[in-house]
């Protein structure tokens, strides 16, 4: 069964009750969903969006073994384990210079490149047959009586308003999503960032075998992929670029441009499957429950794509917060619970300084001092030369232990 039609199936809609109700179908909600149903808690999934258009956003691109071993967990690994690409190791690139960070000599482990659209593909897709339910379309959708044991999410489907009530809510719906706007006095901490990435996907062979982190004086680019034939580039842009200024020509020669125009990395053109521009910003909700409503993934927390750490955290924020409500609903336990904020937090911060460290370094900074730029080629040459710094890097690239 395809997910689109299972988007527009209107017998999903028949839960007026759910244990745990969770607001977003992206790789958060989907993978708590998914492993709630696995243990038998009757769970219900609100999207605001189509299928489509979930399934339409290209974002990230290398899972963690803490992701691999959700899919895996779950039996939906069969296209991730066939289709997905294991990277060994990857690049960091300065000039004509190429420091290749080997994730296997250094940690013995190594990460997978599978979209994080095919990802999202095959948790919609199991959905239907594990008795996840999923409501695509649900509009307005606001959260009450959180602080309540009965708290419950009011949306509108077809025109029509409608109620689910349940015994828990997850607020996985993203950045812009109203589950982390329900928490009154919330503490947050923001960085933004002077520029964007532009992004573009297409269908040629990448570059290079493994991905590439390149800092130029024209700013920073990244080589990645999704398959043997298929691209996924992106280059720093300022924040005030639009999709108008960059014709497909000009993003190639940009492109081949900050790859230093090397035969070892040189870029094969071809037509766009898709171009987008993101913001980069760092960013972490410290209060991520709320009575019963629970915060994971990019609700609470943000980081710049640098360290490809995004999708990769929301699945371990989700591996604590099935645990806790396993724990309560199997046994009626309120630890896990309980602790869920500081036992993620833990990994967050973690990770939030690991990816503001690799954007820090790689990229060009508009407002940045002679003294600063010769900081981060500094911290390159040292990069080069010390395996402790290459293994520090690995470590934190590969994913620290849950
Ligand atoms: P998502 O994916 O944003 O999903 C949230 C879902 O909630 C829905 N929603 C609502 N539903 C109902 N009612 C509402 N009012 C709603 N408002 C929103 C949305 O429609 C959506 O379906 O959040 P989630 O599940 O927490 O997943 C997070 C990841 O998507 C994100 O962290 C990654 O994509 C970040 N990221 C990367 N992460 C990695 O681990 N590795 C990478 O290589 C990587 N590369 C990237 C990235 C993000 C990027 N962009 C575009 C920001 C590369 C890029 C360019
Ligand atoms: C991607 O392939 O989209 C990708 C890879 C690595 C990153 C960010 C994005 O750090």
């Amino acid at each position: 069964m395809d997910a689109g039609k299972a988007g527009r199936d209107r017998r999903a809609v028949t839960a007026a009750r759910t244990q745990v109700l969770i607001v977003g179908a992206g790789p958060a909600g989907l993978l708590l969903g998914h492993l709630l149903v696995q243990q038998g808690v009757d769970t219900t999934v609100i999207e605001r969006r189509t299928p489509e258009y979930v399934l339409g956003r290209i974002r990230a691109g290398v899972l963690e073994t803490v992701t691999t071993g959700l899919m895996e967990r779950l039996g939906l690994d069969a296209r991730l384990k066939a289709e997905g690409m294991i990277e060994a190791g990857f690049n960091l690139a300065d000039g004509d210079r190429l420091i290749r960070i080997d994730l296997e000599k250094l940690t013995g482990k190594n990460l997978v490149v599978y979209g994080q659209t095919e990802l999202t593909r095959d948790l919609m897709e199991g959905a239907e047959g594990r008795g996840l339910r999923i409501i695509y379309e649900a509009e307005d959708v606001a959260l009450h009586e959180l602080t309540s044991d009965r708290p419950f999410a009011t949306f509108t489907l077809d025109g029509e308003r409608r109620r689910i009530d349940a015994d828990f809510i997850g607020g996985c719906d993203g950045f812009h999503g109203p589950s982390r706007r329900a928490i009154p006095n919330r503490v947050e901490y923001e960085r933004q960032y002077p520029f964007g990435w532009l992004g573009i996907l297409a269908d040629v062979p990448p570059c290079h075998p493994e991905l590439i982190y390149a800092s130029s004086d024209k700013g920073f680019a990244l080589a990645s992929m999704r398959s043997p034939t298929r691209s996924r580039y992106y280059i720093q842009v300022p924040l005030t670029d639009t999709l108008d200024e960059w014709p497909e020509e000009r993003l190639w020669d940009e492109l081949e441009e900050r790859f230093s125009r090397r035969a070892d990395r040189s870029v094969i053109r071809g037509p766009a499957l898709e171009i987008s521009i993101a913001p980069l910003r760092s960013f972490v909700c410290e209060t991520m429950r709320h009575g019963r409503l629970f915060l994971a993934g990019d609700a609470a927390h943000i980081v710049p794509p640098t360290g490809a750490k995004g999708l990769n955290l929301a699945a371990s924020d989700v591996h604590y917060l099935a645990e806790a409500l396993l724990g309560w609903f199997k046994r009626g336990d309120t630890g896990l619970l309980d602790e869920y904020p500081t036992r993620t937090l833990s990994r967050i911060w973690k990770a939030e300084r690991f990816s503001w460290q690799l954007t820090n370094l790689m990229h060009r900074f508009p407002d940045a001092t002679a003294f600063e730029r010769k900081m981060q080629q500094a911290e390159l040459d040292y990069v080069a030369l010390s395996e402790a710094m290459q293994r520090a890097i690995a470590e934190n690239y590969i994913g620290l232990p849950l």
